[in-house]
């Protein structure tokens, strides 16, 4: 890449909607949210629906949004990423100069695919993992015993965990029998112990995942259950696979039963659709629903180069968040989904977001003049309408929301009590939240009041599955990334949990007497009393 790209300032179109941000469309008037406006402000996707009535635009603001994603060459600059541009470097400075090619691991049933050299290598993994799940399937890999592996423990962290955990637990009921998956990622020892504890480790096979396979967490949670392994008299080799880089120390056979491999330009938390996730849900799921979710997010891939926002909800959700953010200046975005299953989801998207667009330099050097990434943050409704929804009502801070919703409920289980179903419930109130947040209710008691004019979008689908599932990651994945782009950052990198990283070696080293304490790291452990 040339970084020659525009920031969002530099556009016509960023005054335009400085100007149209003045006087934003007031949700809360009378008779403000009409049957056509909710009509017309309406995205249908191949699996999810943007429904976005209930934002402060007007056609005239969705024009100016257009001409922003024009002027800043938004699709252009998307189809320079799919097809293996270095998108990930900042002009005239030492950085990871790298292409940025997640898109590639699920651009497999395409003729044409936009990087066919990464495709290729996709592919081949891919290959290699549907002869390991046969192996396992008919007992061809097995443990001592000839028994067959029943449970995985995947350990990884960041990265390496958030999006595959938020992925297998919404997609629980999809499971092969007898197939179960465990965690482990912090560091913390009780976090090995309490899986550890749980599993039979005779029938537990392990994959370690890391990129780069030198992470200080991931390399001590695997010591800890190779030695738990070791203990029960079973040798650890015979049970564990790894997901890494090339060549990387974890790329040895000698330690692991096979080894399967994700590439530089797949960064971390974008890869939960390349081998990173791959393994843990074939094992669990089975290869041909890793294919539908890679499927569903490869129809998002292509869905998000369609030029037309009003068209392309990837595109539009991501400039509706900077309209909410950079114009109309709110801090934060609430990720609520309507669905237990997608309750590790935000998580999973605070960690792409945050660390994609929490960033304050701009792509070619220059310190950032506007505000990049919000803080996101979430949990399920309708658990959150019982915690933090008074803040969205009536607090002072600003919250744009994101509603996530289906249709049908995943399991089917359901039943009619007085008068509606359990899966009606909870949508009635998915309806209900973005309605009161947009329109509010005025009362002569002030503490009774609902100021109104709180933004929020709704995206539906009809159920969760793999593939919808595959479709929700690549829709938020490519919203993140537009992002990016209007902001001019890089949002590939994280040059920023570095100096903890380095810190809490210096520290460990004094606390295990290796190196001398300097006198800052001598007052925080006399501080916290730590020996
Ligand atoms: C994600 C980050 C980071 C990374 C973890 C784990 O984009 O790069 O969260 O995934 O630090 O790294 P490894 O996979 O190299 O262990």
């Amino acid at each position: 890449m040339k970084n020659n790209w525009k920031s969002m300032v530099d556009c016509k179109a960023y005054e335009t909607l400085t100007l149209l941000a003045r006087s934003p469309f007031d949700l809360s008037a009378e008779n403000a949210l009409t049957a056509e406006r909710l009509e017309r402000f309406h995205c249908k996707g191949d699996e999810f629906d943007l429904l976005y009535g209930c934002q402060r635009v007007t056609p005239e603001v969705l024009d100016a949004l257009q001409s922003l994603a024009d002027e800043c060459k938004l699709i252009e600059q998307f189809e320079h990423m799919r097809c293996g541009a270095v998108m990930n470097c900042i002009k005239n400075f030492p950085s990871e100069n790298r292409q940025v090619l997640h898109t590639a691991c699920r651009d497999i049933f395409s003729n044409s695919p936009a990087c066919e050299s990464a495709t290729e290598q996709a592919k081949a993994e891919l290959a290699s993992l549907k002869t390991f799940l046969e192996e396992l399937d008919q007992g061809r890999i097995c443990n001592e015993q000839g028994q067959r592996y029943t449970t995985l423990i995947h350990v990884g962290i960041g990265g390496s965990d958030l999006g595959p955990r938020s992925i297998y637990e919404a997609l629980l009921p999809f499971r092969q029998k007898d197939r179960v998956v465990h965690f482990i990622s912090n560091v913390d020892p009780d976090d090995a112990a309490a899986v550890l504890e749980k599993v039979d480790l005779s029938r537990s096979l392990v994959v370690v995942v890391s990129k780069s396979g030198t992470t200080l967490e991931t390399l001590s949670n695997e010591t800890l259950v190779r030695t738990a392994f070791e203990n029960a008299g079973l040798d650890s080799v015979n049970h564990c696979v790894s997901v890494t880089g090339e060549s990387s120390p974890m790329d040895n056979p000698k330690r692991y039963l096979r080894t399967f491999h994700m590439y530089d330009y797949i960064g971390g938390r974008f890869s939960s659709t390349s081998m990173v996730g791959a393994v843990m849900l074939g094992f669990a799921l089975g290869y041909e629903q890793v294919v539908d979710f890679l499927q569903g997010a490869a129809n998002g891939d292509s869905a998000a180069t369609n030029r037309d926002i009003r068209s392309n909800s990837a595109l539009l959700l991501a400039l509706l968040g900077v309209w909410n953010h950079t114009f109309l200046g709110m801090p934060t975005v609430a990720i609520l989904p309507y669905s237990q299953a997608l309750h590790r989801f935000p998580a999973h998207l605070q960690q792409c977001d945050m660390e994609s667009n929490g960033k304050s330099v701009q792509r070619n050097g220059e310190a950032l003049q506007i505000k990049s990434g919000p803080v996101l943050w979430g949990e399920p409704g309708t658990n959150g309408q019982h915690a933090f929804y008074q803040l969205l009502h009536q607090g002072t801070e600003k919250v744009a929301v994101e509603f996530i919703g289906f249709r049908k409920s995943q399991r089917g289980k359901d039943l009619k009590i007085e008068g509606s179903t359990s899966q009606q419930k909870l949508i009635a109130n998915l309806l209900a939240q973005s309605m009161a947040l947009a329109i509010g209710k005025d009362d002569v008691n002030p503490n009774k009041r609902f100021p109104g004019n709180k933004v929020n979008v709704i995206l539906m689908a009809n159920r969760l599955t793999p593939k919808s599932m595959g479709a929700l990651l690549a829709l938020y994945e490519a919203k993140i990334v537009f992002q990016g782009f209007c902001w001019n950052i890089n949002s590939f990198d994280q040059e920023g949990v570095q100096l903890g990283k380095v810190l809490a070696g210096e520290i460990l080293g004094a606390m295990s007497g290796k190196e001398d304490e300097n006198h800052l790291t001598r007052a925080f452990l006399s501080a916290a009393r730590i020996q």
